[in-house]
């Protein structure tokens, strides 16, 4: 299957708004990409789709999880927005085939990060938070971290969800504070 035809699953799979979503982190990605000198095709694919299983219902994401063997932490078990990454990460493989392992990654970790991200795993995460219909709080302050190079706005990214989740008592992926402790602790080696 070619891209276009990525783009008209997206399209069934999704809502309006999310359908439109996944085309927004799509085109940001690549454009990250040529800035960051990843790979601009594999950047758009993996923006169209990022979010293929997020409008699944949770029943489907947990069985096409279990059948694939991964087993749910506490942490993720309590947290079902994390599913669609994982999820999604197996639907690409699975069903459609793709067996790039960046692109499978960078859609796998869109949403909790991890340590040591790939270029391409950076590139979808950090355009996830910036495309264009976003419009919360700090949005400008993340458009700006990114336009200061792509590190920064990785960093600002994991400060943003950290600093959300635990205002609001939930559990933080320890993928995601691996990924803060390891930048930082790069930061201040410098
Ligand atoms: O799928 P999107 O809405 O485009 O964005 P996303 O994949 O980054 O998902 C964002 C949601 O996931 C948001 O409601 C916060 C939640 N989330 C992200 N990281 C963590 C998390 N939830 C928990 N409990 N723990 C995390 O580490
Ligand atoms: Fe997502
Ligand atoms: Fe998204």
């Amino acid at each position: 299957m070619d891209v276009i035809q990525y783009e008209e699953l997206i399209r069934q799979r999704l809502s309006q708004k999310r359908f439109a979503h996944s085309m927004n982190v799509a085109v940001e990605s690549r454009r990250l990409a040529q800035r960051c000198g990843a790979d601009p095709e594999k950047a758009y694919l993996a923006g169209v789709l990022h979010d293929v299983m997020k409008e699944a219902p949770p029943e489907e994401q947990l069985k096409i999880m279990e059948g694939s063997g991964i087993m749910l932490t506490d942490v993720e078990k309590g947290a079902q927005k994390l599913w669609h990454a994982m999820a999604g990460a197996v639907y690409l493989q699975k069903v459609l085939g793709i067996t790039d392992p960046e692109v499978i990654h960078a859609v796998r970790y869109h949403t909790t990060g991890r340590e040591n991200m790939s270029l391409l795993e950076q590139v979808v995460f950090v355009a996830d938070f910036i495309s264009a219909e976003r419009e919360y709080d700090g949005v400008e302050e993340m458009r700006a971290a990114a336009q200061n190079g792509l590190e920064e706005a990785v960093l600002a990214g994991l400060v943003f969800t950290i600093q959300d989740l635990s205002q609001q008592g939930k559990p933080i992926h320890p993928d995601s504070l691996a990924a803060y402790n390891t930048m930082i602790l790069a930061r201040h080696g410098e």
